[in-house]
Formats: structure tokens, C-alpha cells, sequence
């Protein structure tokens, strides 16, 4: 079989990018990632890929860097998942989140265009657009309503990208997921959060844990099953925009319900609510709708909401022990 060639993906040492390069590279693909200059490792997610990947440092906030390595690496295909992710943080570094997670698109975009615009690109969207939702389930032609400076950057992302792709011809699509975690997700995602805490408190590392909001409900997937989506949507003739999502939601008492009763514990006995965890303006509710990305890309979620929790819980209780000893 002929080689697929050479993809390029930013924010590699982020959770998504390692679970992409993992598929690219065992679908022969030569991968190329871009990392952000930083004082300390941040290899942490890709260790156990380190000798099959070419790392090379660029920013999103520096369009030359990009286009330097374009010219070097000629990838057939680009995913862009860098980006000022935490919603939390985007309250506070609005403009630092706008820079990187909206303008950031269109300085790749640029310069795929003075390079070779016969790139394919996907772009990662977020369900976060849709923030106070006027409608349940969200589609692809739900309208926007960002409730976030993240949101709103997002929703920047996401156009740019519809809009070169219809000014310029780009290949380019845009994937809408919703949440998606696993164990390698950051610690400061509520999911990760809670798995982790109430590993520590099983072995009795901590006692407590704060979260914010305890009524929010999300639809949340599993990372593996979503860097697939992103995939198969650079196969298709035409881009595109695609939900993706498991189409069932639960809220933040439910995750940490089952997070601690799969370890014996109660979840009220050590769950605090603390003030100062809320958001400015929240997202109450998401459930997609992946009717599109099932019947077009023929994606299918494996792993579920139950199993991704207890999966999360044992691994952190895993590292936890290995560390401990
Ligand atoms: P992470 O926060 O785990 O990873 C973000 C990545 O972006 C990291 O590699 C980070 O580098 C990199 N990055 C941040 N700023 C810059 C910059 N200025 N230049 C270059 N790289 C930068 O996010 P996820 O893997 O969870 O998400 C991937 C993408 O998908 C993001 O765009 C996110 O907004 C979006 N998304 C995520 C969803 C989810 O549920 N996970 C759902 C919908 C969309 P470093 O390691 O140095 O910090
Ligand atoms: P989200 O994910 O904001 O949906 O964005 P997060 O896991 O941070 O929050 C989910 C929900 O839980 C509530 N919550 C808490 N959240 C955090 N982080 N910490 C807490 O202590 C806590 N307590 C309650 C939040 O208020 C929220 O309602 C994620 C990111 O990956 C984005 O990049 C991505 O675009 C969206 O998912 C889809």
C-alpha cells in the first residue's frame, strides 16, 4: 500500500495530539509536531513516541515558524489543535486566549494558503460554541451562542476556517466535539479532577476535593474514539463540518457519583462546593447529535460514559500506587 505521506500536528503534547500522532503513525503516515518553546519538558503525553516523531518547535502566535516548517515537511495533511483550551483560564487571559485560539487558525491558515493550499486541514471546534443552547441536541446547523472568551475565539476558528474553505477552495473542515477525556487528559479538566482526587482519597493522599458547579451536565466521549473523527474527515472527497459526540449527557454529580462509588466512597462525604470554581458564565447543558458524522464518516464511539469514568479512576489509582511505591 502507498504511503499516506507526511501529517503535521499542532498542540502535540497536548492530550488529542498524542491520541492522533498514536493513529497516524500506526496508519504509516510520517508525523511531524509542533511544540511551543517552554522551560521545562512538556513530552509528557508523547514519551512512548519520541524516536517515531520529527518534533520541531513553532507557535501558533508566529506565522513564519509555521510556514518554515510547511516548506521543510510538505505535509498532505494538517490538524490544527493548539490552542488556549481551559475555558477557566480564558476569563482571565482573554486576549492571550484570542491571540492564540482564534487568530492562531488564520496564521496557519495563511500560511497553508503561500504554501500549498492543496493541504488538507482540519480545525478543532469545540462544542463550547454552542454555550447557552437554543436548541437540544446541537447540530451542525445549531446557532452559536458562546458563553466564554474561549467560546467566542472558537467560534472565530471555526469560521475562518468555513470561510477560507469557501474564498480559497481549502480543503478544510471543522470538527465540533464535545467534551472528550481519558487518562491523559490535563488535571485541571473537571472529569481528570475528579478521577484523580478520588484515587488520592481512596489511598488517602487528600481528604477533599472543590469543584464549581455541580449541575452542569455534558455530553462526554472518549478521546480515541474523537482523534478517529478527526481523521476520517480529511479521507472525504469534500470537507466539511462534522458534530461530534456520543449524544448523551450527564451533569457533574453524576460523574462523581460514579467516579467514587466505583472505589467504595461516597461522593458527598468528600466533594466541597467552593465559590470561587464557578464560572462568570456557564454552559448548563450539551448533548450533540452525531447523526452526520455517523452516516457520512461511518464513526462510531467505542468506549461509553460509565466505562470512560472507571477507566480515568483505575489508571490514576494505578499511577498513583506505582508512584507512591
Ligand atoms: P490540550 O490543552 O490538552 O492541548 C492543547 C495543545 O495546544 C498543547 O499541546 C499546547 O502546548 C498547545 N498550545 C497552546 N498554546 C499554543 C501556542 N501558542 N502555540 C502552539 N501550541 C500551543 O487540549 P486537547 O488536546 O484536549 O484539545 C485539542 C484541541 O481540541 C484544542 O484546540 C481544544 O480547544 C479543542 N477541543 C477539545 C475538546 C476536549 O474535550 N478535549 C473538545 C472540543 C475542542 P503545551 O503542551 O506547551 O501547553
Ligand atoms: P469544559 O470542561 O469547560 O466543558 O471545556 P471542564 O472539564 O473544565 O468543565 C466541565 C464542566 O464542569 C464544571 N465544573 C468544573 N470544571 C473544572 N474544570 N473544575 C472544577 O472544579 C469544576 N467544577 C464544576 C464546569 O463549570 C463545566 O460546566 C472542555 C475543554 O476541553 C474545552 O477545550 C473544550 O472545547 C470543551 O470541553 C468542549
Amino acid at each position: 500500500m502507498a504511503s499516506p505521506g507526511t501529517a503535521m500536528i499542532t498542540g502535540i503534547t497536548g492530550q488529542d495530539g498524542s491520541y492522533l500522532a498514536e493513529l497516524l503513525l500506526d496508519k504509516g503516515y510520517r508525523v511531524v509536531g509542533l511544540h511551543r518553546r517552554s522551560s521545562t519538558v512538556t513530552f509528557e503525553r508523547i514519551t512512548h513516541l519520541m524516536d517515531r516523531l520529527t518534533l520541531l518547535p513553532a507557535d501558533l502566535l508566529d506565522e513564519a515558524s509555521m510556514i518554515r516548517v510547511l516548506r521543510e515537511h510538505e505535509p498532505r495533511e494538517v490538524y490544527n489543535l493548539a490552542a488556549q483550551s481551559f475555558v477557566q483560564t480564558s476569563f482571565v487571559q482573554p486576549v492571550l486566549t484570542g491571540e492564540v485560539t482564534a487568530l492562531g487558525v488564520t496564521r496557519l491558515l495563511d500560511a497553508i494558503l503561500l504554501t500549498d493550499p492543496t493541504i488538507r486541514f482540519y480545525q478543532a471546534s469545540s462544542s463550547e460554541m454552542f454555550g447557552k443552547v437554543v436548541e437540544v441536541p446541537q447540530t451542525e446547523r445549531t446557532p452559536f451562542h458562546p458563553r466564554s472568551p474561549y467560546g467566542v475565539a472558537k467560534i472565530y476558528g471555526h469560521w475562518i476556517t468555513v470561510n477560507y474553505r469557501e474564498s480559497y477552495g481549502l480543503h478544510a473542515s471543522s470538527g465540533i466535539l464535545f467534551n472528550h477525556e481519558s487518562p491523559r487528559r490535563g488535571l485541571e479538566f473537571l472529569p481528570r479532577k475528579v478521577a484523580f482526587s478520588a484515587a488520592a482519597i481512596k489511598l488517602g493522599m487528600q481528604e477533599k476535593v472543590k469543584l464549581g458547579n455541580l449541575d452542569a451536565q455534558r455530553d462526554w466521549g472518549y478521546a480515541p474514539d474523537y482523534v478517529r473523527a478527526m481523521w476520517l474527515m480529511l479521507q472525504q472527497d469534500a470537507p466539511d463540518d462534522y458534530v461530534v459526540a456520543t449524544g448523551k449527557t450527564h451533569s457533574v454529580r453524576e460523574l462523581c457519583d460514579l467516579a467514587f462509588s466505583h472505589l467504595g466512597l461516597r461522593w458527598e462525604d468528600h466533594v466541597e462546593v467552593d465559590e470561587q470554581l464557578l464560572r462568570p458564565a456557564e454552559v448548563d447543558l450539551l448533548i450533540g447529535d452525531p447523526k452526520k458524522a455517523r452516516t457520512v464518516l461511518g464513526w462510531e464511539p467505542e468506549v461509553g460514559f460509565e466505562d470512560l469514568v472507571r477507566m480515568m479512576v483505575d489508571a490514576d489509582l494505578k499511577a498513583l500506587r506505582t508512584a507512591g511505591s
